[in-house]
């Protein structure tokens, strides 16, 4: 089975360095380790990135088709501007399962719109790293129902 491609928007590889009461203290690199560990346990491997630019996330997901079994996505702030992110995900073809550190719903209206939700399986937010790890396990759960349909 091909990897599941994490992918992660601008700014994300500040976590851990600052703001650490919205984003909590671990770093970009502890959320890969966890995603890498849990993914393990169901059999998977994962192939995590991060970018600041829009339009890399744009061919990261393109190159998806084909090549992942799956995406598991945090925009960063291009979740609430990006058509083009959206526009990519719908053609990708693949199970899309977007994560928010942060409860997006708590905080200023304009993170209550997801450009990257009318898109995705699913959305979990809010409930910091460990989201990411649910991400994994929704999207290995999608996978298998779609192995056995
Ligand atoms: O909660 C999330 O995961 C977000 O996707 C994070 C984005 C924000 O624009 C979204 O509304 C919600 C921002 C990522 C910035 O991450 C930082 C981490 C540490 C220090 C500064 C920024």
């Amino acid at each position: 089975m091909p990897p599941v491609l994490v992918l992660n928007g601008p700014n994300l590889n500040l976590l851990g360095t600052r703001e650490p009461a919205i984003y909590g203290s671990e770093t970009l690199k502890d959320v890969e380790a966890r995603c890498a560990g849990r993914a393990k346990v169901l059999g998977l491997a994962t192939d995590f990135r991060q970018t600041n630019t829009e339009g890399e996330l744009v061919s990261w997901i393109q190159q998806a088709h084909g090549q992942a079994s799956g995406i598991i996505l945090n925009a960063g702030a291009y979740t609430h501007t990006s058509i083009a992110i959206q526009d990519a995900l719908r053609g990708c073809q693949l199970p899309v399962v977007e994560v928010h550190l942060s409860n997006i719903y708590k905080r200023e209206p304009f993170r209550h719109h997801s450009y990257v939700s009318p898109a995705a399986n699913g959305v979990i937010c809010g409930f910091g790293p460990h989201g990411y790890e649910l991400a994994i396990e929704a999207l290995a759960n999608i996978l298998n129902a779609n192995k056995k349909g």
